[in-house]
């Protein structure tokens, strides 16, 4: 499979979880502002959402939208999904919550919006953090391994850091115990996030 991305943007968490994997993938960097790929392509003709992540699978079809490549992965690598009758639900449950609800709140920060606009966003995310914080059940979301939704929930707790957001104590021992597994740092490294 291939994936485009761009550095910390939401396509990190993608980048994350097929690196977690073990698999061996194809990364391609995508200028987002031009909409063209590394290698020089028209990026609006490999999506016309012209927006990452973008996972081209290995028979040519193309996939989009966060939430789905991200299940697509978990569906193929349990290490990376949550077991039981509802631990599927559960996992969309939480990645909807996070694009949704957190991932829009962010506009402001990435659209330059108004000073005003921007401390309202910067509280409605504090806010909607908080959740997690109340309900992780053990060292990761929903227990003692992460799962894709963590993945997403740390490109959220950097944008967090990078837009000066308050986060909770508990969210900030999860975003360092991600941000120090291997496979992570490859990827932060690969992005040039290091
Ligand atoms: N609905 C999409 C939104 C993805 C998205 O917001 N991507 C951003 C980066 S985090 C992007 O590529 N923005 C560039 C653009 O829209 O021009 C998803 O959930 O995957």
């Amino acid at each position: 499979v291939k994936l485009y991305y761009s550095p910390l943007a939401c396509s990190l968490a993608d980048h994350i979880a097929l690196e977690e994997s073990g698999v061996s993938c194809d990364f391609e960097r995508v200028d987002l502002h031009a909409k063209v790929t590394a290698s020089g392509r028209d990026f609006t003709a490999i999506t016309r959402k012209g927006y990452v992540p973008v996972l081209v699978l290995d028979d040519g079809q193309v996939l989009t939208e966060n939430i789905a490549i991200l299940d697509w992965i978990a569906s193929r690598h349990p290490q990376l999904s949550v077991g039981g009758p509802l631990g599927r639900t559960r996992v969309l449950e939480a990645m909807t919550y996070i694009s949704t609800e957190i991932h829009r709140a962010f506009k402001p920060m990435w659209h330059r919006g108004d000073e005003a606009e921007q401390a309202q966003a910067r509280d409605t995310i504090a806010s909607l953090l908080q959740l997690f914080d109340d309900t992780m059940a053990g060292d990761y979301i929903f227990g003692d391994h992460p799962s894709v939704a963590d993945f997403y929930l740390f490109v959220m707790l950097l944008w967090a850091v990078h837009f000066g957001v308050p986060t909770p104590a508990k969210l900030d021992a999860l975003r360092d115990r991600i941000a120090a597994r291997p496979a992570v740092q490859a990827v932060m490294r690969a992005e040039g996030l290091t």
